[in-house]
């Protein structure tokens, strides 16, 4: 034992601070317990020389006595104010960084397509997912056998009942009810989720988004929709952008066609998202049959009207290169993060 320890410990004394009732027994126990630091140097007492007994005694009494006075004192304080059982807070500490989110890249395309038709004079719309078959099906033209009706293919929310609840299979129900309420001439995109039942792979979900347009009004013709669709791909991909349209089927629409853009990777040359062929199919489209006009109560003997629809997963898969669809719906934030710096596109 040296003057110099006990010293020491009655600095550290002086300096000890405790947040709550568990660390002021944890120091008690430390000093003055069985084992304790000053216990000990009260065994050790006994071993000192008969002269230096004095000397030792008196400041080994005035630690003994100083460290009950501080876990005491400690107790006091802390009986005194209980909401300060946890250590207070440093609040001069710099506050935690917040993390700053960023646009889900199908939101991106979803508004980077609808900003394009909105300065096109367009109206946006939206409706509910869960549709009755009259919306998705019936008012579309789709024949009573059609398998998109089959319940292997949609979701019926409830069935048996001649006009069954759904979950949308595609945006066309969102255009049937502005058919029905909006006064013509109409000009309408309408975004948004639909629900098909797929096994989900690379290449399928059961979720996904569309974008879908409609324009109806006197005289409009498929010299007007094929411009429409050119000045939006010229928009969308780039003023290079050359479109060229194959004939298709819809129930919806006659004639029918799928619309491919030129490749703005290879040129033309080839490349391998294009596969080979210079081209990219982006969307389908057609005039509205005169049916599904006359479903929704326009009379088809006046008014014409095009159609067209998109797949928003297809479209951020052909602008950032990115091959399976369950990064779009599994929100890794490792994916989410690579759009970072593209919130201005
Ligand atoms: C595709 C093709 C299309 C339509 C959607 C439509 C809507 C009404 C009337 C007529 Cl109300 N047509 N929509 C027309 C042609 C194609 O979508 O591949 N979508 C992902």
């Amino acid at each position: 034992m040296t003057l110099e320890n006990i010293k020491k410990l009655l600095e550290e004394l002086d300096a000890l601070k405790c947040g709550t009732a568990k660390e002021v027994e944890e120091a008690r126990v430390r000093y003055l317990g069985k084992r304790g630091e000053i216990t000990a140097l009260f065994e050790e007492f006994r071993t000192v020389d008969k002269d230096a007994k004095r000397e030792f005694g008196r400041i080994l009494n005035e630690l003994k006595q100083k460290a009950i006075a501080k876990i005491e004192a400690l107790r006091d304080t802390l009986e005194a104010c209980p909401d300060d059982a946890q250590p207070k807070a440093d609040l001069t500490l710099p506050g935690d960084e917040l993390e700053l989110g960023s646009r889900h890249p199908v939101s991106m395309v979803r508004e980077q397509i609808v900003d394009i038709f909105r300065k096109f004079g367009y109206d946006v719309a939206e409706g509910p997912e869960i549709e009755d078959d009259h919306h998705v099906f019936e008012a579309l033209n789709f024949p009573a056998n059609h398998p998109a009706r089959d319940m292997q293919d949609t979701f019926f929310v409830s069935a048996g009942h001649l006009n069954p609840l759904l979950l949308r299979t595609h945006t066309s129900s969102v255009q049937v009810r502005a058919m029905e309420t909006m006064p013509l001439p109409i000009r309408v995109v309408c975004p948004g989720r639909v629900f098909r039942n797929e096994a989900i792979s690379a290449r399928a979900h059961c979720i996904f988004h569309q974008i879908e347009g409609l324009y109806i009004d006197e005289n409009v013709t498929f010299a007007d929709l094929k411009q429409a669709i050119l000045l939006f791909a010229r928009e969308m991909f780039g003023p290079q952008t050359e479109i060229r349209m194959r004939p298709s089927y819809f129930p919806f629409t006659e004639p029918s066609a799928e619309v491919d853009v030129s490749c703005n990777i290879c040129h033309g040359k080839g490349c391998n998202i294009c596969k080979g062929t210079g081209w990219l199919e982006i969307m389908g489209c057609g005039m509205v049959d005169p049916n599904v006009l006359e479903a929704s109560g326009i009379d088809s003997s006046k008014y014409s009207g095009f159609a067209f629809g998109m797949g928003l997963e297809r479209i951020a898969m052909l602008k950032w290169q990115v091959n399976d669809l369950r990064h779009y719906f599994e929100n890794d934030l490792r994916f989410l993060r690579e759009f970072n710096t593209s919130l201005e596109v």
